[in-house]
Formats: C-alpha cells, sequence, structure tokens
C-alpha cells in the first residue's frame, strides 16, 4: 500500500498490481462455454453473446512498443462495455508464432527458435497483463503448440481429401469424386475407365481435382530467403515484402490451394459482412473478376501450328484484331515458329536477328529479367519480336501475325492475347512501334475521324456503336457495345470457335516454404512418388527437434538456384516405415513446411473451444459463438480489429478455410469476421540529422521551434514507430510514469480510433490529471476518507449525468472511445465545481470510466463501498426525462393581453423570439392583419406587440 493517498504514479503502480492478481486469482474474464459451465446457469445462458476479436500479434524479440497496443486496449474496452451491458464476451488472446522472423532472429542469434520465440511470448504476456487487458487466459494458445497445429495438419487434411464441386457450387469429400469416376458418371481426362488407371495415375487424376495438391508450375522464387513464395508476398515491383530480396519465377514441385475455385464465393461472401469498403474493394481487386470471351485462333498456314485461345474482355471488337501477341514464356511458341523469315518480314519485326528461333530465344532472355510490373507499366515502350507465324483471325479469315511481348503476361488469361490496337492503348502503342495495320470497329463519338492512323492513342468508349464489322454470318454493326458481345459470344458458341467466360485475376495460393519453423506437412510419399495423407491418429506430425534449422539461402540475384528444405536434412525423420492401412511400408516425408499464413487461417476456432482434443471444435459451441443470425446470415465473429495491412493476406486466406470447413460441415459460420474494423496506426516523431540518419528522438531538445540533438539541428517528421527509426517508446516507460490506466485513456483519446494519430509523451499527462481529478472527487487525498454524499444531486448535476451517460453508451458501442472520453471528462470536471459530491454522481462517473480505465475504477468501486468486481456491475442507463433540453414559457402579449404561450430555450436571441411570436397563429390571429408599430422583446421571456 502506498502512503500518501494522492493518485500519483506510485499508487497508481500499486492498485494496477492488486487488482490485476485479483482478476487472476478470481477468473474474473473468464468466459463459460454454453455446453459447459453455462448450461447449468440458464440466466447467464439467456444473455446476448458477443465474440470480440484481435489480429492476434506475432511477438518479435524487441516487445511490445506503444503503437502496438491500440487496437487490443479499443477491443478490451469494447469487451468491458459489452459485459457491463449484461453480454457473454469472448475475448482471449493467443500468439502467432511460427514463421520466417522468429526463424532469422534465431538464426542471427543462435538461439533455436523454439526457444526464443517462448521467450518472446512470455515477454509480451507480462506487458499485456501490465496493460490490464482482460482476456479469458485460459483459452490463450500459441500456432506452434504441438496441441494446436496438430489442428491445422488436420484442416490441411480437409482441404487435401476435398474437391471443389462447381455444379453444387461447395466443396465435398475426394471419396465422392472417386465414387462417380468409379461409376462412369464422370470421364477420366483421358477416357479410360477408372478400373484400368493405376494406382499412381489415379492419384495424378485426383491431385487435378484436391483442393490442396503438388504441382509443378512456375512459381516465385527468392533465393535471398531461400523460399518460394506466394503472389501475396510479393511487391507490385517483384521483390520479397520481407527483406526486399529479388523474386524469380521458376518451376519447382509445390504445395498449392486451390483458392480460385472459390474465386466467386469469396466476392459474394463480402456484401454479407461489416467491412470497411476499402478492405472489401482490395479484396475485390485482388480477386479480380472480369466478364469476357475465349477465342481460339488457328496458327499456321493451315492450321497446323496448332489452336491459341485468347482472353479478351472485347470479343465486340474481334474484326478490329489486325495481330496476336502471346506472353515469352507461352508453351505453343516453339512449335509455331518457322525456321526462316517468311517471305517479305517487316525489317523492324526482326529484332535484326537471321532467324525467328534466334529472335525468340534472344527476347525470351529479355523479359525474364523484369518484373511482371515493370512489364505491365503503360508508359513504357512497347517491345517484342515476330514469330514467323501467323494465325487466322476467325472471323474474317484474315492472316495476321503473331508476336511475342512482354506486355502480355503468361499468368493471365490464357496468356496470349487478340491485339485492337485502335481500341486498346497498349496495343496501340505496340502497333506504333511496329508499324501494324490498325482498323476502327467502334464509331469514335468524340468527333475524330475513323483512321486511326490519324490518332494520338486508341479509343475505348464503351457506350458507343460497332462499325467495320460485318462478316459471315454475323453482324455487329449499329449495335452497342454490350449487345455486340453478346452477339459474338452466340457466335463463337454455335461455330464451336469460342466461348463467354468469366477469368479471374486470383491464382492459387502457393503453400509450401523451405523453411524449418512451420508446421510439418502431414503428407508421406511411397516410392512411386504418390503423395499419402498421414491417418489422424498420426497428428500431431511434431516438427523434429534439430541442430540446423538453418534455410540454405543463396545469392539474392542468381535466378538458377534450388531451394533445399532443413528438414530434408534429418534423415531418420524424413525416412520411415509406417502402415497406412496395408501393413508397414517405407515412406518419404514431405519435407516442406506450411507459409506462416496456416496457423491464422483458423485460430478464432480455437478460441472457442481450445483445449479440445477429439474435434475440431464442438459444433454446439461453434453455433453459439459464430453461428448465422439476425443480420448476421453468414455468421462469424462479432468484432474483429486489426491493421488494414492484412487486406489480401490474412484475410483473404483465412476467409477461405472457413469456408472449406463451412462446405464440409465442421463449421455453421460461412464467414469468420462478420464485422471488421482497421484501426490507424500510432505514428511518432522522427528526427534526422544533416545526413538524413534517424538520431534517438528521445534526446532531441527543443528550442524556439527548431530541434537539436548534441547541438545540432535536426529536421523532424512523422513515422512508424521502431528500432531503425530510433524513435520508440516502450508502454514500460509510461506505466513507471503514470500507470496503465492513463496510457489506456492517453491511447483512446487521441483520436478516432481508425485515424493514424502521433504520439506525443508530454501530452500523455493530461489523462493523468483525469484521472487524479476523479480521485479527489471521491476521496480525500489526505487522509484516504471516502467524501462523497448521500444528497441528491442537483437538478443541474443529474442532467449533466444523464447526458453523459448517454453519450458514452453510444459512443462505446460505435468504437468512438474519444469522444466518449471528453464525455466523462466533462462530467468530471462538472463534478469537481460542487462544494459537496453526491454518491449518485460519483458513482455514474467510476461506472463510466470503468470500461476504459478498469485500475482505478475498481478501486474507487470498492472503496465506495461495494464488495463486488466493477466488470460486471450494470451500465448505468439514461434516463430520457433528463435528455429533454431545457425550456422556459414566454409569454406574447397583443396590446397588453396574453395571445400566446412559447416553450422556448433559455439561451433564444431576440431575434429569434421576436419571429416565433409573429409567426404564432393566436398572435396572427390578433392582429387581423393589421400592421406592426412595434415590437418589444425581453428574451426569453416576454414579448408585446403594439399593432399599428
Ligand atoms: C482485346 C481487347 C480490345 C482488349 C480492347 C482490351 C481492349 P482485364 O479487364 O484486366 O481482365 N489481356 C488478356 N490477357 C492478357 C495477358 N495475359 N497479359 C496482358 N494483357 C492481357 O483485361 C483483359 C484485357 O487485357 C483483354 O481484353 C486483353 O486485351 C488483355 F479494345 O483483348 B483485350
Amino acid at each position: 500500500m502506498s502512503e500518501t493517498h494522492k493518485y500519483d504514479a506510485a499508487l497508481a503502480a500499486d492498485i494496477e498490481a492488486r487488482w490485476q492478481d485479483y482478476w487472476e486469482r478470481h477468473g474474473t474474464y473468464e468466459t463459460p462455454n454454453p455446453s459447459g459451465d453455462l448450461a447449468g446457469d440458464p440466466e447467464r445462458a439467456a444473455r446476448p453473446k458477443k465474440f470480440i476479436m484481435d489480429m492476434f500479434p506475432y511477438p518479435s524479440g524487441a516487445g511490445l512498443h506503444v503503437g502496438h497496443p491500440l487496437g487490443y486496449i479499443a477491443t478490451d474496452v469494447y469487451a468491458r462495455f459489452q459485459r457491463m451491458t449484461g453480454h457473454n464476451v469472448l475475448h482471449a488472446l493467443g500468439f502467432d508464432a511460427f514463421g520466417l522472423p522468429a526463424e532469422q532472429y534465431a538464426v542471427q542469434t543462435g538461439t533455436h527458435p523454439r526457444v526464443s520465440t517462448e521467450a518472446n511470448i512470455r515477454t509480451y504476456k507480462a506487458q499485456l497483463r501490465r496493460l490490464g487487458l482482460g482476456h479469458d487466459q485460459r483459452r490463450s494458445f500459441a500456432t506452434i503448440d504441438p496441441d494446436y497445429y496438430r489442428w491445422t495438419q488436420w484442416i490441411f487434411l480437409r482441404i487435401f481429401n476435398s474437391w471443389y464441386d462447381p455444379d453444387a457450387g461447395r466443396a465435398r469429400p475426394i471419396e465422392e469424386l472417386v465414387a462417380r469416376f468409379e461409376a462412369g458418371e464422370q470421364a477420366t481426362p483421358d477416357g479410360r475407365p477408372w478400373g484400368e488407371l493405376t494406382a499412381a495415375e489415379r492419384a495424378d487424376v485426383l491431385s487435378g481435382y484436391r483442393l490442396a495438391y503438388a504441382s509443378d508450375s512456375p512459381v516465385n522464387w527468392c533465393p535471398g530467403l531461400g523460399t518460394v513464395l506466394a503472389n501475396e508476398e510479393v511487391t507490385a515491383d517483384g521483390r520479397s515484402e520481407r527483406g526486399n530480396f529479388p523474386v524469380f519465377k521458376s518451376k519447382l514441385r509445390q504445395w498449392n490451394m486451390r483458392i480460385t475455385a472459390y474465386a466467386d464465393r469469396l466476392l459474394d461472401g463480402l456484401d454479407t459482412v461489416d467491412w470497411p469498403e476499402a478492405i472489401k474493394l482490395q479484396q475485390r481487386n485482388w480477386i479480380g473478376r472480369s466478364e469476357g470471351a475465349r477465342i481460339h485462333f488457328q496458327v499456321g498456314e493451315k492450321g497446323d501450328g496448332g489452336t491459341v485461345t485468347v482472353f479478351t474482355t472485347r470479343q465486340d471488337t474481334l474484326f478490329g484484331a489486325t495481330y496476336m501477341v502471346l506472353a515469352p514464356e507461352h508453351h505453343l511458341i516453339d512449335a509455331v515458329v518457322p525456321a526462316a523469315w517468311p517471305e517479305g518480314t517487316h525489317a523492324v519485326w526482326t529484332g535484326g536477328h537471321a532467324t525467328p528461333a534466334e529472335a525468340v530465344a534472344a527476347y525470351r532472355k529479355q523479359a525474364a529479367a523484369k518484373s511482371d510490373v515493370e512489364r505491365q507499366a503503360e508508359a513504357k515502350e512497347k517491345t517484342g519480336v515476330f514469330t514467323g507465324a501467323f494465325a487466322v483471325n476467325p472471323v474474317n479469315g484474315e492472316r495476321i501475325p503473331v508476336f511475342i511481348a512482354d506486355y502480355v503476361l503468361l499468368g493471365y488469361g490464357t496468356g496470349a492475347i487478340m491485339a485492337v490496337p485502335a481500341h486498346d492503348s497498349r496495343d496501340f502503342a505496340f502497333a506504333r512501334a511496329f508499324e501494324l495495320p490498325m482498323r476502327c470497329v467502334v464509331e469514335p463519338a468524340d468527333g475524330r475521324g475513323t483512321d486511326p492512323a490519324e490518332w494520338a492513342d486508341a479509343f475505348d468508349a464503351k457506350d458507343a456503336r460497332v462499325i467495320n464489322s460485318a462478316g459471315d454470318g454475323i453482324t455487329l454493326d449499329g449495335l452497342t457495345v454490350p449487345e455486340a458481345k453478346s452477339r459474338m459470344n452466340s457466335w463463337l458458341q454455335e461455330r464451336g470457335l469460342g466461348e463467354g467466360t468469366v477469368n479471374f485475376r486470383l491464382r492459387d495460393w502457393l503453400f509450401s516454404r523451405q523453411r524449418y519453423w512451420g508446421e510439418p506437412f502431414p503428407i508421406v510419399y511411397d516410392e512411386d512418388g504418390v503423395a499419402h495423407p498421414l491417418p489422424d491418429e498420426m497428428l500431431p506430425l511434431e516438427l523434429p527437434e534439430v541442430e540446423d534449422y538453418s534455410p540454405r539461402t543463396f545469392d539474392p540475384d542468381d535466378a538458377d538456384t534450388q531451394p533445399e528444405t532443413p528438414l530434408s536434412r534429418n534423415e531418420e525423420w524424413v525416412n520411415v516405415t509406417l502402415d497406412l492401412g496395408d501393413g508397414p511400408k517405407r515412406y518419404r516425408r514431405e519435407t516442406n513446411t506450411m507459409p506462416n499464413w496456416a496457423g491464422s487461417c483458423w485460430y478464432q476456432l480455437r478460441y472457442l473451444d481450445p483445449h479440445n482434443d477429439e474435434r475440431l471444435v464442438d459444433p454446439e459451441i461453434e453455433r453459439y459463438w459464430m453461428g448465422p443470425r439476425e443480420g448476421m446470415p453468414t455468421g462469424g465473429v462479432d468484432l474483429y480489429v486489426g491493421g488494414s495491412e492484412h487486406a489480401v493476406l490474412h484475410l483473404l486466406y483465412a476467409r477461405f478455410w472457413q469456408k472449406v470447413l463451412f462446405d464440409l460441415g465442421h463449421v455453421s459460420s460461412d464467414e469468420p469476421y462478420h464485422k471488421l474494423f482497421n484501426q490507424g496506426m500510432i505514428q511518432a516523431y522522427v528526427y534526422r540529422d544533416s545526413r538524413g540518419f534517424p538520431v534517438p528522438a528521445a534526446e532531441v531538445e527543443e528550442r524556439d521551434g527548431t530541434f537539436l540533438y548534441q547541438g545540432q539541428p535536426v529536421t523532424r517528421e512523422l513515422g512508424k514507430i521502431g528500432k531503425s527509426l530510433k524513435n520508440v517508446v516502450a508502454p514500460d516507460e509510461i506505466f513507471a510514469a503514470y500507470g496503465a490506466d492513463t496510457l489506456r485513456l492517453y491511447e483512446m483519446a487521441m483520436g478516432p480510433l481508425e485515424v493514424s494519430r502521433p504520439w506525443e509523451t508530454r501530452a500523455v499527462v493530461g489523462q493523468f490529471r483525469l484521472l487524479q481529478r476523479l480521485w479527489r472527487n471521491v476521496l480525500d487525498e489526505a487522509t484516504g476518507e471516502v467524501t462523497v454524499v448521500g444528497d441528491e444531486p442537483d437538478d443541474e448535476t443529474l442532467r449533466a449525468m444523464h447526458r453523459a451517460i448517454d453519450g458514452v453508451t453510444q459512443d462505446l458501442e460505435q468504437l468512438r472511445f474519444n469522444t466518449a472520453i471528453a464525455k466523462i471528462t466533462e462530467l468530471n470536471n462538472h463534478v469537481t465545481k460542487l462544494a459537496r459530491v453526491p454518491r449518485a454522481a460519483a458513482e455514474t462517473l467510476v461506472l463510466l470510466i470503468a470500461p476504459l480505465a478498469p485500475h482505478i475504477a475498481e478501486e474507487l468501486w470498492a472503496r465506495l463501498g461495494h464488495g463486488e468486481s466493477v466488470t460486471r456491475q450494470a451500465f448505468p442507463v439514461a434516463d430520457p426525462a433528463y435528455l429533454v433540453a431545457e425550456t422556459v414559457t414566454c409569454v406574447v402579449q397583443v396590446r397588453g393581453k396574453i395571445r400566446a404561450r412559447l416553450e422556448v430555450p433559455p439561451a433564444v436571441t431576440e431575434a429569434e423570439l421576436e419571429a416565433l411570436a409573429l409567426a404564432d397563429p393566436g398572435v396572427v390571429a390578433a392582429l387581423g392583419g393589421a400592421g406592426i408599430r412595434k415590437v418589444i422583446v425581453r428574451a426569453p421571456k416576454l414579448v408585446n406587440i403594439v399593432p399599428a
């Protein structure tokens, strides 16, 4: 116990430590489950519920800085408010702990990643406890716990053992597909009966359907990190998001998740969730749905080069296609390239090469060195080379030259386009550079003529009419673009020349990494290389304890390297004898590990039923906390708070897993997170010296508006908080100076939660003073005696109390913590002015501030004589009688006779009052159309009108 009774840092520390111990001892934040303890408590079981979640932390070696807890404090305040308004609240926090950063830190420091990760988790837990966060500790876990990742592996196996049935629009168990093959209801790719395929052939066929599958396709290979990466982990300029190393396309056998099967559902689901529009938009763009057509072109004189299929969103412009472009990596190129340049080949088309083969080889090499973004840049000069081959435009039989050019990407559509230079700006620029013909097929409405040779750029008005488009059995002239598209689709379809289609930008999710610190795949290979899932009883497949966990990395710029998995170095672990149902056999384990996104794809479910080792989650518990309900048809967590940087990574992956689990009947909610809220960032000042290097922010002095470090002037700007910018403020400093309640209040008061805000250590004291004033409103600092009195509050105080209750309730419900604090401050200031503080006013203040500053609220509540924790006290409810604005009665006289009484606000102005009086029907009648000589106004009580 502190010696004095003044609310200072020492007393705050003492109060906070005591209440944190109390909460822990009493399990104050433990939340029962419906099938467990709640079953015996019908009153509690009948309450409404709220599942409130944060994006869980990745515990780094540096511990928390003041920017980290912003979201955690916000959800904690909201969760406390919901408890006080009678909800069963599920609020817990686990740790995301596999992945590259932990592993890199381990490699740097030479400690095993498990050791350093667990130490980091301990530090985080202590810091979070010090903040007074009300988490249900029994529901905490880390993704690296074997009894957690056992279920990550179990889900992987469910995904592996299922396929997406497009007719049913959902995932189904793979055995149901096998049954269809066996019954002949579904044809095998080469038409042979299922029974005639070898085991390896069957495995191959199924691999083409499974939602998790291994394939040899071009992947993002990052030699600098020694691992392959998902598209989502590669920056717009073709480097690794982590480490900023070059990323190359390389053909490697890797695991993938068939997230593309869910493209439509992932789009549609966005309409059912309550998320910021900006995040929905990012997901929509990432999924990138385009409606268009596939059109087949014969290549070579008599179709002898085969068929090249293009994807276009402008099939209405097929008559304007004057050449074709393939991505330089397109697999058909080698088959179409002739031995020599055709007669009369334009000199600019050959790139100065003697043969088409030489030209193609040289160009491919040049293209391989560029990232997709560089290749697609609008402004870039268009490059390419003629393949020597021609294709036939199916709509008019025209021979058109086939080029390769890097502005066409292999990974989009079909990797081939029909070029319509008059109506596509990239094609226009290319056609100009290579002197290719252009044909206008959509009427320019802006006054320009129909000869593209005269134009400065392509013309693409989509509401215009089609021209120059009549051919064999089809005329588009005069149609609008949408009409022409649909007519073209039917024409193509009837002749087998193509069909309308929907293309997605989304690619399958590359799911294996060549790292040690991740979940091992529960997959083994037999001697024919066929992948077998481990049976559920063999889970978890634990990560072996190894000496050498370092990734093998390479020269970051050497694209020709090959990854090596650290797990492959442990021969005893890799080569095993297992009985998978047909007797003991030798197998080789998969040595890749899962990406660090795997653990966060389903963690919301683990909070629900954290110790279940029989099943993923008890269905009754899942339905109670996450199931669909009124206004939430797809169910999900009630509130999920986290940074917007996860828009297309974690949030897309987690939605995908949830949907698969939903389809397979393991959960009742089709979406994992119903309401998403992105908190802003806490930024801090960064000071730089004359060379531009950051200097320690804590040592900078301000003098007359300039900033000095060791006597030298430095510049100031706002930036992220971090070690590299030398501006870290640790929460521990603020705890020591003011305590956790002040830190919580300060972070919540800084501004609207969604807005980024600058940290200013000197401003923190403002919230400390609020708590000191509150403290003095309840008790005497000198003696520690409670000073409140039993008097009924006066009218003005009652109004102030109920206004605050009403405003704070609405603000907390809407996550407007800053304005809630402003209203509490206003009431506190009002109470400070009273000579004697009525108990009712003091208790209202304590209850209102309890979600925000729970320690001082507990202490004051106890000192006010209450035996129970404030945590589950009812939040005060505003009495509407005190919310109506005060009015006074104004008497209106005409010729000295009372003609009307008006209810007006006390602060009404003379002009307003005069206008109100003259408009009153009683006054109008009394005047009877007579003019007015004089109006005497004594606001707010009297108006006297003298008629002419
Ligand atoms: C002919 C055409 C005419 C096109 C026209 C556009 C305008 P979105 O909307 O992004 O789906 N395209 C198709 N595959 C490509 C690839 N692999 N690399 C680069 N470009 C590709 O864009 C679809 C359009 O982008 C397609 O429609 C195709 O060009 C081009 F007046 O075909 B269009």
